[in-house]
């Protein structure tokens, strides 16, 4: 009645923004996303008859916040008939910060508590699953480049490369490491009641995702680099012009982005994106990620620098 696995959050390339659906939390646009290799969450569930509730610990202390809809999510996978559990996570790199620590635990908790339940599921099972708990969850079930296509009544999670095929890095630099103050589920709701740029997002939105998925076919960095950093800024767009306007940026994720300007006016193979936070994701060409790092590390106002290749979907662990 166990399971243990683990996950590795995704930054999405296409972004994510908005919901058709909130119910059933089905986005608004489908998205693209990098799986990433060196950030994961593990989560370990246990159901145990004979807890009268279900407990959580994150990093070993004890956590009532995530609770709520890790249970919800158990409930999902394993019934709401289900024993009480106790689930336990352990993640490598700061939560709730800008940095889809909920699509790693969420895909994580999703393959953890199918496992302790007992059940087998295909990857679009679990991909619905993860994604009715944290929309970026369900891309953090598969690996490599992800592609969440919005189907008619459902989500569809695909690779449309496999990370080795094309093994690019992502520098993140850390502007501030607490938590955000305003959730991405109320931010998504608060663009889509009141942002005069929502619906022209939702329009273009097919656009961007077919001129990067023939980028990642083609391996073409420009042609991806143009309209990640393209789509980025349109989804910000949408929240500074919200009301109230939502700024997830501080002067550091702002100096940041001067450095990746000035590192692609030398020729270096980059490109930025940013989420929900302010942190800032450089993505970039292997043979430059020493340069990409060392620029942004010493940026004013960046507090540290996680760097990480590309990696696997969610799986259960080995021997656990
Ligand atoms: C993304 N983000 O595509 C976008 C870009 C943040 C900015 O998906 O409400 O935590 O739980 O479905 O998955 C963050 O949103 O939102 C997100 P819910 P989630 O990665």
């Amino acid at each position: 009645m166990q399971g243990t696995a683990i996950a590795q959050p995704n930054i999405a390339l296409i972004k994510y923004w908005g919901k058709r659906d909130v119910e059933r939390n089905l986005p608004a646009v489908g998205s693209i996303s990098v799986t990433l290799r060196e950030l994961y969450t593990r989560m370990r569930v246990e159901f145990d008859e004979s807890l009268g509730a279900d407990t959580l610990t994150v990093n070993e202390a004890p956590d009532e916040i995530m609770l709520p809809r890790l249970a919800s999510c158990l409930d999902e996978v394993a019934g709401v008939d289900r024993p009480r559990a106790r689930i336990a996570s352990t993640c490598n790199f700061p939560i709730a910060a800008g940095l889809a620590s909920s699509a790693s635990a969420f895909a994580a908790v999703t393959v953890a508590a199918a496992e302790a339940a007992g059940k087998t599921f295909d990857i679009d099972t679990l991909s619905s699953l993860a994604g009715r708990a944290s929309g970026s969850a369900a891309r953090s079930i598969l690996g490599g480049f992800v592609e969440l296509q919005n189907c008619d009544d459902a989500i569809r999670c695909r690779t449309i490369k496999d990370a080795g095929d094309w093994p690019l890095s992502v520098v993140v630099a850390i502007t501030e490491k607490g938590p955000k103050a305003v959730g991405s589920t109320e931010a998504m709701e608060i663009s889509r009641r009141t942002s005069p740029f929502y619906s022209s997002w939702v329009e273009q939105q097919q656009e961007d995702l077919d001129t990067a998925r023939s980028a990642i076919a083609e391996r073409d960095f420009e042609k991806l680099a143009s309209i990640a950093e393209h789509n980025c800024l349109k989804m910000h767009s949408i929240m500074w012009a919200s009301r109230p306007p939502m700024v997830y940026w501080n002067a550091a994720t702002m100096r940041c982005l001067q450095t990746v300007r000035q590192l692609q006016g030398e020729g270096i193979g980059v490109f930025f994106t940013i989420d929900a936070g302010p942190q800032v994701k450089a993505v970039c060409l292997p043979e430059h990620v020493d340069v990409v790092e060392a620029s942004l590390r010493s940026t004013a106002g960046v507090a540290d620098v996680m760097t990480t290749g590309l990696g696997e979907g969610a799986r259960l662990e080995e021997g656990a």
